[in-house]
């Protein structure tokens, strides 16, 4: 497959006015009519009419009321050229397709019996041929017909303007949608659906009609994602002043998809996953989701649909500045400030993790890509994670007010176009009076900005100089990178633990100095003198995690406690814990990893190996458990603040400090480490187990979501002393749990244990939920991920009957679970996970090629591991490489993989 470059961007040689379209709706062959009215694009050289179509039939052709024979124009792969075409045309097309044969869940296919339709990015011309470009926008209107009994609601994007009988046991709905759109954004749903409906008035006073529907059975579902939906509307109305512009705005919900949900304007299509939700069957994380996504979904009315991507080159334009806006809503709704900075380091986390990873990998890519060869392969924590950070330091740097000049200004300049990242650079800069010309490099390079700090204070000259120094690694095409327009927060405390003021010219003494200081570091090396300094401070650096790169200093384990305890940014005390951690596992790891090779040296003798974990804590070890203690204890600090500040960070965090990634020497230490901090704090954890308990009815707001948390966060610490208190402890909470949270905390604590009545509720579960998918799903990720589930035992478990590869939720549940979610298991010495990956890979290929790349992905990082690892990764990805047909979609990744 060719690859796709953004500087080739040529603008389409035809636009689109109007688009009227007919679907006679049958499973086995669906027949689109499709009228359009296209004009010549003065502004482009491109001469053909240039249409698209994949994995259809086409029915017929005709231009200005002409048939077109294949003569007319030429069809090349998924390209259909007509040449010579008039400068106004209107061009009637009819394909025939089979969505019960759509495996892919792309263009039209059918769930449970049901239609749906997914076009972002290029589905849409596998339901017909046409400019399937984000760039051309048009008014859409839409007829569809179907049997009434199988299909008695049918529905598309925009307002409902006919609908009535057929007379032969059909019917019809015509959809007519006022405002342009490209056409990713369309969308229609047939099928025996039920929803719940309110009225809704906006700001201006206008009432819309709001609609969650849903399979039959599932209306006790949906009240969550109807008071989230509402809950985005006046956010948004708030924060940006920007209202819904429908008459009505539906989501509905369906069981297989392949992404979380998709914005097609006023019809939203949702994973169930995202929109099912009642007390029984999801959890606190399960709810936070689903406002989060309704959020993200409803806030693309106008960040993506208003105005859209001028290519799929610019999609974090609308990604980056939506999953922002969603982020900013989510710590909205918690309101608290402790609760905004669990929501910032839930977020940071999730980017560490993965898109630090992405930037350090194979796949690494800038914000905006320079090209592609399967776009659904750059739907990326790049896209998406990076892309918000990069939108959330305009913030930082202009400020609440100014970033808000900004929005205003791309809206009122940009409304109703498709347009890039550098016209919403320009906006920011515009509307604020700033040069953003280097700020250009968060959106061109790729990778991982490393700033490196070191300080010197002159107790004479009251001054404390801060340098910093900014560096990029080489990424894939990339190999010198310019230095970044890095906004740096940053705090002094003095010794008593409070905030200095700060000053940064001399003979400052305005009382109401900051406390914090953005500091904008834009050349390689930069220093930045704090005057009026008393005492020799200890610095708090990028607060709040101000940019999205990796920043060291050389902290003393004492400075570190120091700033656990009194830093008044929470995202700085929980960041200083977290590096006090992963110190003691890195020792930790090393000393492992010296008594293995020791070992072998001594014929197998593996007291070295016991002695690396013993389970006396060293000096420094007690220190980092003295400071958690501290935490745990301190009744002052919310409970969901305690729950993320004595979390260990992950083995997948832990990997990605390493040059050479051994995983199960990270797996044994960061399990020696919580073993420890159990045994040292099982009064602490007893105690605070009962004293956040949530008794009454089940509630997700903030205060009772952060008890169960933390709640839950020690009952799994004491669950690693395996003894029967903890199994007593484990197995009486799931047997009273009145909610899924404290179930599955319960059950996965219990699958982790020696229990003995683990088996026997791990059976009970199934049995109770085994109509619930979103529960199945559960079922299969925590045997997944659990410590005792080897290769062979995940491959039984995807002979379970409820098991298929045709869901890609399911998929995700089992495969990927294991595949990314259990390393120990996965990287057995012997290659047998890599296997199962390369099975599986090739397998899904063949039914859902964007799956199976998602798949394919798992192996990214496999240059990195220890021998023997590496080479059996290796071996691995050749395997799938040498698989005959594979799609472009997995090609890309291994090959790109290999390269
Ligand atoms: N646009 C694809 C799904 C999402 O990001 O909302
Ligand atoms: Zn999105």
């Amino acid at each position: 497959p060719p690859t796709i470059y953004r500087n080739q961007y040529v603008p389409p040689g035809y636009l689109v006015e109007q688009v009227e379209m007919g679907f006679d709706l049958d499973p086995a062959e669906t027949r689109v009519a499709t009228r359009s009215t296209l004009v010549k694009n003065p502004d482009s050289p491109e001469r053909d009419l240039v249409l698209y179509g994949h994995e259809m039939r086409l029915v017929q052709i005709r231009m200005n009321g002409k048939e077109l024979t294949p003569a007319d124009y030429r069809l090349d792969g998924e390209t259909l050229r007509i040449p010579n075409a008039p400068d106004q045309v209107t061009l009637e097309i009819e394909t025939a397709l089979n969505p019960e044969s759509n495996t892919s869940l792309m263009g039209l296919y059918v769930s449970n019996g049901n239609f749906f339709t997914q076009c972002e990015a290029e589905g849409f011309r596998k339901i017909t041929y046409f400019p399937d470009r984000p760039d051309v926008m048009a008014k859409y209107t839409v007829m569809l017909r179907a049997d009434k009994k199988r299909y008695p609601v049918l529905l598309s994007n925009g307002n409902l303007i006919e609908q009535g009988d057929l007379g032969d046991g059909r019917h019809y709905a015509l959809w007519e949608d006022p405002f342009k759109k490209p056409s990713y954004l369309f969308a229609l749903v047939a099928g025996d659906l039920v929803c719940q409906e309110e009225a809704f008035l906006l700001k201006d006073g206008r009432e819309v009609l709001l609609q969650v529907w849903v399979e039959h059975g599932n209306l006790d579902k949906t009240q969550h994602a109807m008071d989230s939906l509402k809950n985005s509307i006046r956010w948004d109305e708030e924060r940006f002043n920007l209202e819904l512009d429908l008459d009505r705005f539906m989501i509905v919900a369906v069981g297989d998809f392949n992404m979380g949900a998709m914005e097609n304007k006023g019809l939203n299509i949702f994973n169930t996953k995202f929109v099912l939700a009642n007390p029984r069957i999801a959890t606190d994380i399960d709810y936070f989701n689903i406002e989060s996504v309704v959020g993200h979904e409803y806030f693309h009315n106008w960040t993506g649909n208003r105005v859209t991507c001028r290519d799929w080159f610019q999609l974090s334009l609308k990604e980056g500045l939506t999953v922002f806006r969603d982020q900013e809503f989510s710590a909205d709704m918690i309101g608290t400030d402790s609760g905004r900075a669990v929501r910032r380091i839930d977020d940071v986390r999730v980017l560490r993790q993965t898109q630090f990873a992405e930037d350090a990998g194979p796949m690494a890519h800038p914000v905006r890509p320079d090209s592609y060869i399967e776009i659904n392969n750059f739907y990326t924590v790049t896209v998406y994670e990076k892309g918000s950070e990069v939108v959330r330091m305009y913030q930082t740097l202009l400020g609440r007010e100014g970033f808000n000049r900004g929005m205003a200004l791309y809206f009122e300049r940009h409304d109703g176009q498709a347009v890039t990242c550098d016209d919403f650079r320009a906006a920011m800069a515009d509307a604020n009076g700033r040069d953003l010309t280097q700020f250009e490099r968060w959106y061109s390079q790729a990778g991982t900005p490393h700033v490196s700090a070191t300080s010197e204070y002159d107790g004479h000259a009251r001054t404390f100089t801060l340098t910093l120094s900014q560096s990029c690694p080489p990424t894939p095409g990339q190999e010198k990178k310019l230095p970044f327009h890095i906004p740096v927060a940053v705090g002094l405390l003095d010794s008593s633990g409070r905030d200095m003021p700060l000053h940064l010219a001399p003979h400052g003494n305005a009382p109401e100095a900051p406390t914090t200081a953005i500091l904008e570091l834009t050349e390689e090396r930069q220093t930045f003198v704090f005057h009026e300094v008393s005492e020799c401070p200890v610095p708090s650096l990028l607060r709040n995690f101000s940019a999205p790169v990796v920043l060291s200093y050389e902290y003393t384990d004492a400075e570190l406690a120091f700033l656990m305890e009194h830093d008044s940014d929470p995202f700085n005390r929980w960041e200083a814990g977290q590096r006090l951690a992963t110190r003691r596992l890195l020792v930790l790891v090393d000393k492992l990893l010296l008594a293995d090779s020791v070992a072998q040296t001594f014929d197998g003798e593996d007291a070295d190996v016991q002695s690396a974990t013993a389970r006396v804590p060293s000096a420094e070890q007690a220190a980092l458990i003295g400071a958690l203690r501290g935490t745990l204890r301190h009744a002052g600090l919310d409970p969901a603040f305690r729950e993320v500040a004595l979390s260990l960070p992950s083995e997948t965090m832990l990997s990605e400090e390493m040059d050479v990634i051994h995983p199960h020497a990270i797996h044994r230490a960061r399990l020696a480490l919580r073993r420890m901090i159990a045994e040292q704090l099982r009064e602490e954890f007893l105690e605070t187990y009962h004293a956040n308990q949530t008794p009454g009815p089940y509630s997700p707001d903030p205060q009772s979501v952060g008890k169960r948390a933390l709640k839950n966060l020690a009952l799994s610490y004491l669950c690693e002393l395996d003894d029967e208190a903890s199994h007593e402890l484990m197995e009486r909470q799931y047997d009273h749990a009145t909610n899924m949270t404290d179930r599955l905390a319960a059950l996965t604590a219990l699958v982790n244990s020696r229990a003995a009545g683990r088996q026997d509720r791990l059976n009970r579960f199934f049995e109770e939920f085994k109509h619930e998918a979103l529960v199945i799903d559960k079922w299969f990720t925590l045997q997944a991920t659990a410590r005792g589930t080897d290769v062979a035992a995940v491959r039984e478990l995807a002979r379970h009957p409820a098991f298929t590869l045709r869901n890609p939720n399911r998929v995700r549940s089992l495969v990927l679970a294991f595949c990314s979610g259990n390393p120990a298991q996965f990287h057995a010495p012997d290659g047998s996970g890599y296997a199962f990956w390369a099975e599986y890979v090739i397998a899904l290929d063949a039914i859902n090629p964007q799956v199976a790349a998602r798949l394919a992905r798992v192996m990214d990082r496999w240059r990195k591991y220890a021998q023997p690892l590496r080479e059996k990764m290796r071996e691995a990805l050749e395997r799938v490489a040498a698989s005959p047909s594979l799609s472009g979609d997995v090609l890309e990744v291994i090959s790109k993989s290999l390269a």
